[in-house]
């Protein structure tokens, strides 16, 4: 597959000439209702985008490329950002991790190894049809295994109290075509809060995409030997929600993935460059769940990180956070919400309207 691209699409010739997705009206009319009761309660909105997109090869799709993300990053997040008191609107790739039941995972912390049976002091009186002498049925009961029984009931407890609240509000994409519109759409609604509304990008979107009118429409057949797939450039869309989608107000935090530790910076430096949002996040595949570091403009931290830079000529402040990678018990998003909540308190202050 050719990794160089045939064109690049902007933003505006993308969204002419690729379709929305078929539920985009009803999943927008959802966050419409949700920004707006969210509005009337005075609570900060974060928007957290989180796992990887993929792209089809085919209309009628047998064949895709994905992104790597198992969405911790996101659901994480997302859990540390209503325990701060916000609002969350959790954008995330079909069947990834999400806040809540990411703690039991089938893959790492499967829901059936919590639960055992219990048979009561009747039942193990019965005949093993499991009918009482007076033909009564009894079931045996399930209770939660004792040592788990506190993380789950911690877990539960907040879950429902979130739900009972309604500050969690969940959307689902698949494509990187999903993710575009979807994006769009809710900045646009959430442009609505002003400076009161966070955005997240955690998710890991695809570079290169197919466009429909250069897809196989049935499955590409294998007869010819070898695949060559030229694929076009996503845009890049930070710009136009930087400035036009979220009217400027917004508070904006991105995330650079890389794999090679020298290009973290550069990377993540030449991004607010780019764009001129407030907070890139740039992270190492490895070395992620344990160090991340924040890249932002000196004008948006505080006044003593502004004292330690200003011997620096770089408009730029570069801050790693870092835990102990031993440490099971302790989730690095926790340090970076509650570093991003202080910044964006100061956000919000700075230019309200
Ligand atoms: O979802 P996860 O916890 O497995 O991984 C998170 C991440 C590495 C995808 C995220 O922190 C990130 O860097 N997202 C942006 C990826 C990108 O540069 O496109």
């Amino acid at each position: 597959m050719s990794s160089s691209p045939s064109s690049t699409f902007s933003a505006e010739s993308y969204f002419s000439t690729q379709l929305p997705p078929s539920n985009l009206e009803h999943d927008i009319a959802g966050v419409r209702e949700f920004v707006g009761r969210q509005k009337d309660a005075g609570r900060k909105v974060v928007f957290v985008t989180s796992g990887g997109t993929t792209v089809p090869l085919e209309l009628n799709v047998v064949r895709f490329l994905d992104n790597f993300s198992a969405g911790t990053r996101g659901a994480t997040s997302a859990e540390y950002f209503l325990k701060a008191g916000y609002a969350v609107i959790f954008m995330h790739r079909q069947f990834s991790l999400q806040p809540f039941s990411r703690h039991y995972s089938h893959s790492i912390n499967p829901f059936l190894d919590f639960l055992e049976i219990e048979s009561s002091s009747a039942s193990s009186e019965l005949p093993s049809s499991g009918s009482t002498p007076n033909g009564v049925t009894s079931s045996p009961q399930i209770c939660v295994t004792p040592n788990k029984r506190d993380h789950l009931l911690e877990v539960l407890t907040v879950y429902k109290n979130v739900h009972a609240a309604g500050t969690l509000h969940t959307l689902t994409f698949v494509t990187v075509n999903d993710y575009l519109w979807l994006l769009r759409a809710v900045s646009q609604e959430l442009s609505l809060l002003r400076r009161k509304a966070m955005y997240y990008l955690a998710a890991a979107v695809s570079d290169f995409f197919l466009p429909r009118q250069k897809m196989s429409e049935h499955k590409i057949q294998s007869g010819k030997g070898s695949l060559h797939i030229e694929m076009d450039q996503v845009p890049k869309i930070l710009k136009p929600m930087v400035e036009d989608w979220t009217g400027k107000d917004g508070f904006i935090v991105s995330f650079k993935l890389e794999t090679d530790q020298t290009l973290l910076i550069p990377k993540a430096q030449a991004s607010l460059n780019r764009y001129g949002h407030q907070v890139v996040i740039g992270n190492d595949l490895n070395r992620r769940k344990f160090e991340v570091v924040f890249i932002s403009w000196k004008e948006f931290t505080s006044q003593s990180s502004r004292e330690d830079d200003a011997s620096s000529s770089s408009p730029f402040r570069e801050s790693w956070l870092r835990i102990d990678p031993h440490d099971r018990a302790k989730e690095i998003e926790e340090d970076i919400v509650e570093e991003l909540v202080k910044r964006h308190g100061r956000w919000v202050h700075s230019g309200e309207r």
